[in-house]
């Protein structure tokens, strides 16, 4: 059995307690590897190391941070298919997803490799004779990078190579269910030629390691994706210990809107997909059907068919549409989250307990659940299940579809199945989320385009595309007075 180490100052080390813990296998229970259990004192010389480099790192030209970035990219492009194999095998989902996932990450390091020749800033004309004005993007410094185990490559790199190319550098903490994915990224980095101490790795658990970063004098910015209520003590501790700058990605309930003059066959292909791909494990994952009431009958038969039909299994198989749920706690989270359902009066149409026939067994896996007659007040219509659980709602209205999406803490994604334009364009006004789709369902979010999303999804920060280039600096504005006097700005220009 592999065994992986920290990464601190360039170099693969163990925790300082020497303590380790396993990765396993959420199909089958398969031991992949072991991992270091760290503590506040691996951290310590992890924060130390990026303070350190932060010093160097930062006046590296732009471009040639750009350039190991893009080195990076090309490494990941050629072990694609061995990280996309590893990655079904510790997370789950299944192998195209987990491709998927790689090249999220491929795609975000070559965006952001080019960014080492952009960071645009802006040169505008100033109200002074003799006066130059212009604002550039300076790094923060060190930045604590702390990511969910659903997107094991594809979020450490939307969070590390923007901060990279800016000129930041790391302390990454990946989730505990998914380290060997995360050393597998850290040592592309470091095989792209990424100097010693600009990404540290460190293992171990959220109390321990994440909650030593967000009170460490050292770390200026946290960046973290997770749970709302992890989210509100990621930020409460951070305005407490410095006012540390943070970047918060957190749930969603996203829904679909099917109206009734929608092409039904194409809505229902969306629908799967966003529901039960990923096994519903998406921060963008469809929830949530709203769908008018005259067509609301026939989407359900139409469903529930189809979903019935999807095969659970190892992800590494061609024949899995659905792979397992991370851990068997997931499995008892989403089935308390059904018994709630029910209880709440919920009709359930499909689904509704863990699956355990055969090999299944060995895994933590759940059927595909639909639930309909929900209404948007329940439980299940309001709360991330995080679990392949469908609700569908049903309105009569474009205005009740779009006044229900609006009407949870989250607003991350939503879309709309419509093949009229009026009501196309009204949805993409009112619907009040970070990412709207039509015509196609809440998942698959591409890197050129901000995301994250409104209310409690977030604190208003993007990842991704030129937005996150705003979370991972600072901006810097520059007046230069060449006139060889004093001019006082708003006083001498009247
Ligand atoms: C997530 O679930 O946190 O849009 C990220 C999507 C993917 C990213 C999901 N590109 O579904």
């Amino acid at each position: 059995m592999k065994s992986y180490r920290n990464y601190i100052n360039g170099r693969w080390v163990e925790a300082k307690s020497g303590r380790r813990t396993q990765s396993i296998n959420p199909a089958n229970g398969e031991v992949l590897g072991e991992v270091p259990l760290s503590g506040p004192e691996d951290v310590e010389e992890a924060v130390a190391a990026a303070r350190e480099a932060f010093r160097s790192w930062r006046l590296v030209p732009a471009p040639k941070r750009g350039e190991i970035l893009y080195r990076a990219a090309e490494i990941l492009r050629e072990r694609k298919e061995e990280l996309a194999r590893m990655l079904t095998r510790e997370m789950g989902k299944v192998l195209p997803e987990a491709r998927g996932d790689v090249q999220e990450a491929i795609d975000i390091t070559y965006y952001m490799a080019g960014e080492g020749r952009r960071q645009f800033g802006h040169t505008v004309p100033a109200e002074l004779p003799n006066k130059w004005a212009m604002s550039v993007r300076e790094p923060i410094g060190v930045i604590a990078v702390i990511t969910p185990w659903n997107f094991p490559v594809a979020i450490p790199s939307w969070k590390m190579m923007p901060s990279l190319v800016l000129g930041n550098t790391v302390v990454f903490k990946p989730a505990s269910d998914t380290p060997i994915l995360a050393a597998m990224l850290v040592e592309i980095l470091e095989e792209a030629g990424l100097p010693p101490g600009v990404v540290n790795l460190v293992f171990g658990s959220g109390e321990e390691v994440g909650e030593a970063l967000l009170r460490h004098p050292g770390v200026d910015m946290v960046s973290f994706t997770g749970s709302v209520e992890s989210g509100v003590h990621v930020a409460t501790m951070c305005a407490q210990h410095g006012l540390k700058r943070v970047s918060l990605e957190l749930g969603g309930k996203n829904a679909i809107i099917v109206l009734e003059d929608a092409n039904l066959d194409l809505a229902l292909e969306g629908i799967l997909w966003s529901a039960f791909g990923t096994t519903g494990q998406r921060c963008t994952a469809c929830s949530r059907v709203i769908v008018q009431r005259s067509v609301a009958k026939k989407l359900e038969e139409m469903i529930a068919e189809r979903a019935a039909r999807l095969r659970l299994g190892d992800g590494l198989l061609e024949t899995t549409d659905v792979g397992p749920l991370i851990h068997r706690r997931a499995v008892e989270r989403v089935h308390r989250y059904v018994e709630i359902g029910r209880q709440e009066g919920a009709r359930l149409v499909l689904g509704g307990e863990p699956a355990q026939e055969g090999e299944l067994a060995k895994g933590s896996f759940y059927r595909p659940t639909v639930f309909a007659d929900v209404r948007p007040d329940m439980r299940i219509a309001r709360e991330e299940i995080f679990g392949p659980v469908l609700s569908l709602i049903p309105v009569d209205t474009l205005e009740e579809a779009i006044q229900v999406n609006n009407s949870v803490q989250y607003g991350l994604s939503s879309a709309i199945y419509t093949q009229d334009v009026n009501r196309a364009f009204t949805a993409i006004r009112d619907l009040a989320t970070g990412i709207v789709y039509v015509n196609a369902g809440t998942i698959g979010a591409e890197i050129q385009l901000p995301f994250g999303g409104y209310r409690n999804t977030g604190n208003g920060h993007r990842e991704a595309g030129q937005a996150a280039l705003d979370a991972y600096s600072e901006w810097k504005s520059i007046y230069v007075d060449y006139s060889g006097r004093l001019q006082r700005a708003q006083i001498d220009n009247q």
